[in-house]
């Protein structure tokens, strides 16, 4: 057995595609709260209102927020070690902008923390995943204004001094790398109109600061807080061996993969970034003690999420392949199966992306999202056989467990939506991660309730074994 006797098992979720309770006691409006549902074809809509007549998916999510309890049970009954799941701000702080924060939110997070504590799980707080308060993107522009940074650190020292004694591990944002693509202009840095490369890096500048900024507070609040980066890890082969695809792959890399973990591991920008904004016109506006900042304010350990790798060639051919769902141009790799999303699975590329990362950082790792979006079919008797869903996990884990053997020091392994909520991208329910099912469709029809899957019982025995009885 090559796992760590304390090795984290657990699961992972993010305050708005579960929580629901989108208006309940005194919470305000999230950016997610403003989407409408999409699908694979579909993208989701942003509207500026909250239409009455209109379906806005994440306003129930599943309602974890009246059933945390029975939730939270299940994922001890799994053995769970650890959950990881992230604050809604504008629970905290409706607007953002407050200096005082709402006691009903916070008081929220006690009985959750409580909770955890009740079956001896560790929580793992994510202090914002995309789900900035809306005002703060609609007066302010978001991170793209130097004054959301005061008000997130406002936010993440609300938290480290309310539960300094409940909570541990800490992220501060989610899969911050997507701040490099159009996607993340909206969701992550909060930018609601134009959106360029101009923008969206100051954009990042700033929440490079907010980041380090709360982890030196952090530390200073409780010397154990483990405060780390979260980044979206799309491993990216070069096409061919081709040195020209070889080198065009090694560009995306550094640029998608690379860039916010120097930073927050590192304390500072890499040279190839410099490159990039000089050669680009990008100019990065740095104020006086920013640099020491960043230096200051360096992660505990590194954290990804992992669902699938991508191709990158010099140039497309007409006939290669565009990956489905892709978000930045990469092309399919004829040895790799997709899910129904069009997601490469790739669980060799996750014993790839550990050594790759630990030799890069050589800080604790832990994979804090990981796992398959699929269709469940729920049988008569209410079973759900995802086998699937279980040959994903297993041949993750195997390569984790490779990685362990190789000397990677990974700490911690949190499957992502380890109950089923509502999709991030596509604002569907039929996009299902869970070990347990939850009754709602794509239309917010449903009882809400739960139940177990197959994969359920099979984690189960995968965390009681450490790992070994795969
Ligand atoms: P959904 C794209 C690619 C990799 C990770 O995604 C991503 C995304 C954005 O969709 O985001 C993370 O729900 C994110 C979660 C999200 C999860 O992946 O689109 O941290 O909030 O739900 C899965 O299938």
């Amino acid at each position: 057995m090559t796992f760590p006797k304390n090795f984290l098992w657990g699961g992972a979720t993010a305050a708005n595609q579960c929580e629901g309770a989108w208006d309940v006691d005194g919470k305000g409006e999230s950016i997610p709260d403003h989407m409408r549902a999409g699908g694979l074809h579909k993208r989701r809509v942003m509207t500026p209102m909250i239409e009455p007549d209109g379906y806005y998916p994440n306003h129930d999510g599943i309602d974890f927020y009246h059933r945390y309890k029975e939730d939270i049970a299940l994922f001890a009954e799994m053995g769970f070690k650890v959950f990881r799941l992230s604050i809604a701000w504008s629970r905290i702080f409706p607007k953002g902008d407050e200096t005082e924060p709402n006691e009903a939110g916070l008081a929220f997070y006690d009985k959750v923390f409580d909770e955890c504590k009740k079956y001896n799980i560790e929580p793992l707080v994510t202090i914002s995943h995309f789900e900035l308060p809306y005002a703060l993107a609609e007066n302010y522009g978001g991170f793209a204004n130097r004054k959301t940074i005061d008000f997130f650190v406002n936010f993440a020292t609300t938290l480290f001094k309310r539960y300094k004694d409940k909570v541990k591990y800490w992220l501060t944002f989610n899969e911050i790398n997507f701040g490099t693509l159009p996607m993340g202009g909206r969701n992550l840095l909060g930018i609601l109109g134009e959106d360029d490369e101009q923008r969206r890096y100051q954009a990042l500048h700033h929440m490079f600061i907010a980041s380090a900024k709360a982890v030196k507070i952090g530390h200073e609040i409780n010397p154990d807080f483990q405060i780390g980066c979260m980044l979206a890890y799309i491993t990216m082969y070069p096409l061919t061996c081709k040195p020209e695809d070889v080198l065009a792959s090694q560009e995306l890399v550094k640029k998608l993969n690379w860039f916010c973990g120097d930073v927050q591991v590192k304390g500072k920008y890499p040279y190839y970034m410099k490159n990039y904004f000089a050669k680009h016109g990008i100019q990065v506006d740095f104020e006086a003690g920013d640099e020491e900042i960043l230096q200051e304010g360096t992660v505990d350990y590194y954290t990804f999420s992992y669902y699938m790798t991508s191709c990158v060639a010099a140039t497309i051919g007409e006939s290669d392949d565009r990956v489905g769902g892709n978000l930045f141009g990469g092309v399919k790799n004829e040895y790799l199966e997709t899910s129904e999303w069009g997601w490469q699975i790739d669980p060799v590329g996750l014993r790839f992306t550990l050594n790759e990362l630990y030799d890069r950082y050589e800080i604790p790792l832990m994979i804090v999202e990981n796992g398959l979006g699929a269709v469940d079919k729920v049988e008569a008797d209410g079973s759900i056989h995802d086998d699937y869903r279980i040959d994903y996990f297993r041949r993750h884990i195997e390569e984790m467990d490779k990685a362990v053997e190789d000397g990677v020091d990974l700490i911690g392994y949190t499957p992502w939506g380890c109950i089923d909520l509502v999709s991030g991208g596509t604002g569907e329910m039929s996009k299902r991660y869970g070990f347990i099912y939850v009754d709602k469709d794509d239309e917010g029809n449903g009882t809400f309730n739960r139940s177990k899957k197959d994969s359920f019982e099979w984690y189960k025995k995968v965390i009681a074994t450490n790992g070994a009885d795969l």
